[in-house]
């Protein structure tokens, strides 16, 4: 088989070259609003490093590209658009290291990149190409920031952050992985800085119920839920030295079994509640465990003081003490916690530790149940105890009572708490939109005025590795202030570059606009996104911030949905030697060298073909090897074209053509690729009619595009795959009987050659002639001659209700459904 590759080698590279140089030139893929349906399909855009794409890559881009190019042979006008998302963390510390400007680092690889995107044969309609880095992009993300500075969206507050010392950076909360920076694994350090926040929080419940309408996986649905994390429960007023201190519970039921308050020791007020007596004691827990804080605040041990300082129990007027605690997180509902240690694991804890009463109120239904000696929190519901006019009611109900009885005196509600926190945009970075505010002495925050857009981000920086470059350039950063003329100083922090990824997929759909950010109408013809694709990382972070941004940007009237991706797809990951396929894992197969050897609709049909699309799979170098020999061979039925299809031909093509297209819309391209192998055999050794080929190439086209596009012209076509439609089935020309019965004759087939081995065997003697005996309504199905040339025998065939047959051993009589009788001599 080699040899005979050897022999005729095709020259691929050529043909790839070739094709998509005929594309470029009819502008094959430009995207066109017309009449016809729209179809928006969109894959995350990538972050510019990787000097070479490798076959994760492919799996990932030729998803997009089979579904942009079945949707056009479909009709849809389809916008299939690629850009970069060119800010970044990578770019800067790459100038740092290497001495290159991010500008030209960045310029280099986008450059790069789209070389090897452009040869994967990917559709992609380039003239709408972004680059976020460019101005003519980033100025947009500034005018979206002022315009949610003006809706009180984007406001400043001091906060503790996640600082990077190796970074030198402010982290989002996200970025931090178990206590260490995402990017370089350093230590993170609890830091108090003023920074830009976008108020996410306020869409908490919009983000929450728009993941009913849309068809996304539903683990990544559940994912943002969590991430968003709606808690239903009661605010409940205590009173500590004549003041009142809320705190927002899930349980208001277990009220008359408080037995203390906690305060965060990370709460901005606890300073308020510590007696003199006491100060000194919690000023030692405090630094004592901010030499621990660095830990992931789950796995601490919970650790607490008394402050010296009683709350009153808003309902039971009972005081109890008020200590702090490591494990009440500051920024949750109130930063107060009410304990009620026989119902709550950690306050059991807390309590046990430092020896406070523990005070049990709801007991289950029927079991016995010992109130006195718990030896862990009772956490499920029940009946109450132990709880004056309530007790004896179900926990629901009593929620409920207990509510009212406190809304009634004035110390309580019912309230919803979101986990979401605001989302933290500012980094104190270079290569990154210039946030568009200055700081006036007198003025104060005053935003740069929209005429003025973009703040152009300054060339002329010094990279040092310490603090933010944008602080060395004294041009960029004194500045008169819009308001008073006086001397006042421009913000030199970032945007996060997820900024840039949040509402890209709005600008492909008008991506030249130099007056507004785009054109309403040409947004509402494309969006929303029908398919979108990308990796499981970004299930919370981007899709959640773009999502947010759609409904920021709806209320401000601008686009008119409220959900930008309606479907969503998480393709699988390519391994190799059991790792993920990556640079830093040294494990990469390069599109090129893949395409070098076996040409890239080898690499592209074996990757679509291994596996579903959302499956992973473990890099093969001997499958490579067997699909390049099919490619040959389906390009060798051009040698053999002629002939007529019959019945059961013109069967096995329209039911290929069924679960090809079938698999392209399930996204199982694997079970259509199977059925298309299966006959590109079946035809390997016939006449194959040029009509029959012509078909099954444009069916297949969408995963071998330049193959394609090659037979189509050796069949004498005109015009481009690429423009042709879809080649729909024929419903009438299915037919599974005939199917059935090829099954039939190949197994008749091979019980023949088994008589005439056993024969030979007995006898020593060869078998001169072959009599079958077929059911009289199977006659059809067993043509003498075909059979003679499968067998190499002389055959006549009988219907077993034929008087005149030849049947001195009565074989007549054994003939079975799909199975005939069989007599030789
Ligand atoms: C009393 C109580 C009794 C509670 C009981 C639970 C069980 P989710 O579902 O996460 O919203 N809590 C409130 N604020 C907190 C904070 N800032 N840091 C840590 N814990 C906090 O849980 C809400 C529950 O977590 C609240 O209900 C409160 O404890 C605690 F048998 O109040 B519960
Ligand atoms: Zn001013």
């Amino acid at each position: 088989m080699a040899d005979k590759i050897k022999e005729r080698k095709i020259d691929f590279s050529a043909i790839e070259k070739k094709w998509q140089k005929k594309w470029e030139q009819a502008k094959a893929f430009k995207a066109k609003e017309g009449n016809a349906k729209k179809f928006y399909a969109l894959e995350m855009f990538p972050y510019p490093s990787a000097s070479y794409l490798h076959m994760g890559h492919v799996k990932c881009y030729s998803i997009g590209d089979i579904i942009a190019r079945y949707k056009r042979m479909k009709g849809f006008s389809v916008l299939y658009p690629m850009g970069f998302d060119a800010f970044g963390l990578p770019a800067e510390n790459a100038a740092i290291k290497e001495k290159t400007h991010p500008r030209k680092y960045t310029e280099n690889a986008v450059k790069n990149i789209e070389r090897l995107m452009k040869a994967l044969g990917l559709s992609y309609d380039w003239e709408r190409k972004i680059d976020t880095s460019k101005p003519e992009y980033y100025k947009w993300n500034q005018w979206i920031f002022l315009k949610m500075l003006e809706k009180g969206i984007a406001y400043r507050k001091k906060a503790p952050v996640n600082w990077c010392p190796s970074c030198k950076t402010v982290l989002a909360n996200e970025e931090v992985i178990n206590g260490k920076c995402w990017r370089c694994d350093s230590e993170v350090k609890l830091e108090h800085f003023e920074q830009w926040f976008f108020k996410i929080t306020d869409y908490a419940e919009e983000l929450l119920s728009g993941l009913d309408k849309i068809e996304w996986p539903e683990r990544v649905k559940e994912m943002q839920r969590n991430w968003i994390g709606k808690s239903q429960g009661s605010e409940v007023v205590f009173e500590i030295n004549g003041k009142k201190w809320p705190v927002f519970t899930t349980r208001p039921d277990t009220l008359y079994g408080v037995t203390f308050v906690v305060i965060s020791s990370q709460h901005p007020d606890l300073m308020k509640l510590v007696t003199p007596e006491r100060k000194k004691e919690v000023e030692i827990f405090l630094r004592k465990i901010k030499s621990t804080s660095e830990k992931d605040a789950v796995d601490l041990e919970k650790e607490g003081v008394f402050t010296g300082s009683y709350a009153i129990n808003p309902i039971t007027n009972e005081k109890v003490p008020v200590w702090t605690g490591n494990f009440v997180v500051a920024d949750y509902g109130s930063g107060m916690v009410m304990a009620v240690p026989a119902h709550d694991q950690r306050d059991f804890d807390f309590a046990k530790k430092y020896n406070l009463p523990i005070k049990c109120v709801v007991k289950p239904l029927d079991e016995k149940f010992d109130s006195g000696s718990l030896k862990e929190a009772y956490v499920s519901g029940g009946k109450l105890i132990n709880s004056r006019p309530f007790t004896g009611l179900g926990h629901e109900e009593a929620k409920e009572h207990i509510t009212i009885a406190l809304k009634e005196k004035g110390l309580g509600k019912k309230v919803v708490n979101y986990k979401l926190r605001d989302w933290l945009v500012s980094r104190q970075r270079y290569w990154g939109t210039p946030i568009p505010v200055i700081y006036c002495p007198a003025c104060g925050i005053v935003p740069v005025p929209e005429k003025e857009l973009p703040v152009k981000l300054p060339e002329d920086v010094k990279f040092t590795g310490k603090g933010n470059p944008l602080l060395t350039n004294s041009k960029f950063v004194n500045v008169k202030c819009p308001g008073c003329k006086g001397s006042a100083r421009r913000e030199t922090d970032t945007l996060a570059t997820f900024v840039d990824s949040s509402w890209y997929y709005l600008r492909y759909c008008d991506s030249k606009n130099a007056e507004k950010i785009f054109d309403k109408k040409k947004v509402e013809h494309w969006m929303p996104v029908d398919q979108y694709i990308g990796g499981i990382e970004h299930a919370v972070l981007h899709l959640l911030y773009a999502r947010f941004f759609t409904k920021f940007l709806g209320d401000l009237k601008l686009v008119g949905f409220d959900e930008p991706f309606m479907r969503l797809f998480n393709q699988g990951i390519v391994h190799k030697n059991g790792q993920r396929m990556s640079k830093s894992h040294g494990n990469t197969v390069t599109a090129e060298e893949i395409s070098n050897k076996y040409g890239i609709d080898t690499a592209r049909l074996f990757i679509s073909f291994v596996a579903g699309p959302d499956k992973d799979i473990e890099w093969d170098d001997h499958g490579i090897e067997g699909a390049f020999r099919f490619v040959n061979r389906f390009m060798r039925l051009l040698d053999n074209l002629g002939g007529k299809a019959d019945r059961l031909m013109e069967h096995k093509l329209n039911k290929t053509l069924q679960i090809i297209e079938k698999s392209y819309q399930d996204f199982e391209f694997n079970k259509g690729i199977i059925n298309f192998m299966d006959l590109v055999n079946y035809l390997s050794d016939k006449k194959v009619p040029k009509e029959i080929l012509g078909k099954l190439v444009l069916a297949i086209s969408p995963v071998m595009p330049h193959i394609a596009e090659e037979i189509w012209s050796k069949l004498g076509n005109k015009g481009l795959v690429i423009e042709q439609e879809w080649p729909s089935f024929n419903p009438g020309k299915i037919d599974e009987k005939l199917e059935e019965s090829e099954r039939a004759v190949d197994k008749t087939v091979s019980d023949i050659v088994n008589v005439l081995r056993i024969v030979k065997e007995k006898s020593g003697k060869d078998v001169e002639k072959i009599y079958l005996y077929v059911l009289p309504n199977e006659t059809e199905n067993y043509n003498s001659e075909m059979l003679e040339k499968r067998t190499g025998k002389k055959v006549e065939v009988y219907a077993v209700s034929d008087k005149k047959k030849y049947d001195p051993e009565g074989k007549a009589s054994k003939a079975r459904p799909g199975k005939p009788g069989i007599y030789v001599e």
